[in-house]
C-alpha cells in the first residue's frame, strides 16, 4: 500500500514537472526585470547623462511605493551637489495656443546652440487628458528624436502640490544628468501658473492675437508674473492682428512697477510654425539671465524659492497629518454639529481641535 502510494506521487510528480519548472523560470526573469540597480548605479548613470536611468530615478519619485520613495530621496540627495547649473524656464499658455509646436522650435534653436533640454510638464488634468505632452509628442517630433533632449510627461497626482514637488525633484535628476536648460510646460489650470512660476528662473506667458481683446480672459496676476509674453501664431494673415496686440500687451505691461529683478518684460512676436522670432526669445532670455546674474538676483529668487518650497511641504504635511487623522475627523464633525447649532464659534472650535491634536502627536 504505501509503495503504491510513494508511485503515486512520484507519478503526479512527474506531470507536473514541466509547469513547475516554467513557473520559477518565469519568477526568476520577473524579479530580474522588476529588481531595480543599486542607488549608487543610479546615482552613476544619472551623472553619466544616461537617459534610461534618468527615466528611471524620475518613475521612483513618482511611484507610491514607500520603498521606491526611500530610494529616490536618497539619489536626489546624492545627485543634489551636481544640480542647479541650469536655466529654468515655465512655458504657460491656453490649450491651442501653440505650446507644443513652440516648445519644439525653441528646443531644437537651443540644442542647435549646443545646449542639453528638459522638458517636463505640469498638468493639473493629466489624469484624463494622460499629459499634454505625451498626447502630442508629434508637435516635437523633432525634439523627440534629438538625443540632446529629453521630454517627460506630467505625472499623475491627485493633488496639484504633489505633483508640483515631484516636477521640482525632476529638475534636480535632469540638471545632475548635464540638462543645462529646464522647460516647465503648464496649461494653466488652477493654480499650476503660480506653481510654475515659483520654480522658474524666466515665465514666459504665450498668448495669440485676439480681436482687440488681448486683456481679456487673462487671469489676474499672469501678467504680473510673465518675464515675457510671446504672441505666437504670427504669420499670414495674422501678422497685422499680432502687430496691434504687441502694443497692447506692452502698454498692458507698462502699468505695472518695475521687478525685483530689475528686468522689464518684454514682447516678442513669433510663429512657431515657420519658426520666425524663436531665436528672439533665445537671445531675450539669455539677456536676462545676464542681467540677473550680474545684479544677483538669480541667486536670491532660487533661495527665495527653495524657502517657499520649504516652508510649503511643511503645511501640505500638517495639513494632511490633521486632516487624514480618523480622530480628528470625528471631533471636527462634532464641532461642525455644535457650530450650526450655535453653541460654539469657529474659533473656540479651532482651538479645542488644535489642541486635542497637539495632545495626541
Ligand atoms: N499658424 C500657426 N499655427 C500654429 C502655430 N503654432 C501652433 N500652431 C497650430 O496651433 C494648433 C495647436 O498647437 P499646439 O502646439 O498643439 O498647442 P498647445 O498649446 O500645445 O495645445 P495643448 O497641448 O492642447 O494645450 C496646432 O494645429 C498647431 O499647428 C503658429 O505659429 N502658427
Ligand atoms: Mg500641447
Amino acid at each position: 500500500m504505501v509503495k503504491n502510494k510513494i508511485s503515486k506521487i512520484f507519478h503526479k510528480k512527474g506531470i507536473s514537472q514541466p509547469e513547475t519548472t516554467s513557473k520559477s523560470s518565469a519568477k526568476k526573469i520577473q524579479s530580474k526585470r522588476s529588481k531595480l540597480p543599486s542607488t549608487k548605479k543610479f546615482v552613476a548613470g544619472i551623472l553619466e547623462g544616461n537617459i534610461t536611468f534618468l527615466s528611471r530615478a524620475i518613475t521612483l519619485i513618482e511611484s507610491t511605493n514607500l520603498k521606491h520613495q526611500e530610494k529616490a530621496n536618497t539619489i536626489l540627495e546624492q545627485c543634489l551637489p551636481y544640480a542647479n547649473n541650469s536655466v529654468r524656464i515655465g512655458i504657460t499658455g491656453v490649450p491651442g495656443v501653440g505650446k507644443s509646436t513652440f516648445i519644439e522650435a525653441f528646443g531644437k534653436q537651443l540644442t542647435g546652440e549646443g545646449k542639453k533640454v528638459a522638458v517636463l510638464a505640469i498638468d493639473p488634468t493629466s489624469s484624463v487628458h494622460k499629459g499634454s505632452i505625451l498626447g502630442d509628442k508629434t508637435r516635437m517630433e523633432g525634439l523627440v528624436s534629438d538625443k540632446n533632449a529629453f521630454i517627460r510627461p506630467s505625472p499623475s497626482g491627485t493633488s496639484l502640490g504633489g505633483v508640483a514637488q515631484k516636477t521640482r525633484e525632476s529638475i534636480i535628476l535632469c540638471e545632475a544628468a548635464g540638462f543645462d536648460t529646464i522647460i516647465i510646460e503648464t496649461v494653466g489650470v488652477g493654480q499650476s501658473e503660480t506653481m510654475v512660476h515659483s520654480m522658474v528662473d524666466f515665465f514666459l506667458l504665450l498668448k495669440i492675437a485676439g480681436a482687440g481683446d488681448e486683456l481679456q480672459g487673462i487671469k489676474r496676476g499672469i501678467i504680473e508674473m510673465a518675464d515675457a509674453i510671446v504672441i505666437n501664431k504670427s504669420d499670414g494673415d495674422n501678422i497685422k492682428n499680432t502687430k496691434i496686440a504687441k502694443v497692447e500687451f506692452n502698454r498692458a505691461l507698462h502699468l505695472y512697477p518695475i521687478k525685483d529683478s530689475g528686468w522689464q518684460p518684454k514682447v516678442v512676436t513669433a510663429s512657431a510654425l515657420e519658426n520666425t522670432g524663436i531665436k528672439a526669445v533665445y537671445d531675450m532670455i539669455e539677456e536676462y539671465i545676464l542681467l540677473v546674474k550680474k545684479n544677483k538676483f538669480f541667486t536670491h529668487n532660487r533661495n527665495n524659492q527653495n524657502t517657499y518650497w520649504l516652508t510649503s511641504t511643511i503645511q501640505q504635511h500638517l495639513y494632511d497629518s490633521f486632516f487624514k487623522n480618523k480622530n480628528m475627523s470625528t471631533i471636527l464633525q462634532k464641532e461642525i454639529k455644535f457650530l450650526k447649532k450655535g453653541q460654539t464659534t469657529p474659533f473656540t472650535s479651532a482651538k479645542k481641535l488644535l489642541k486635542s491634536y497637539n495632545d495626541k502627536t
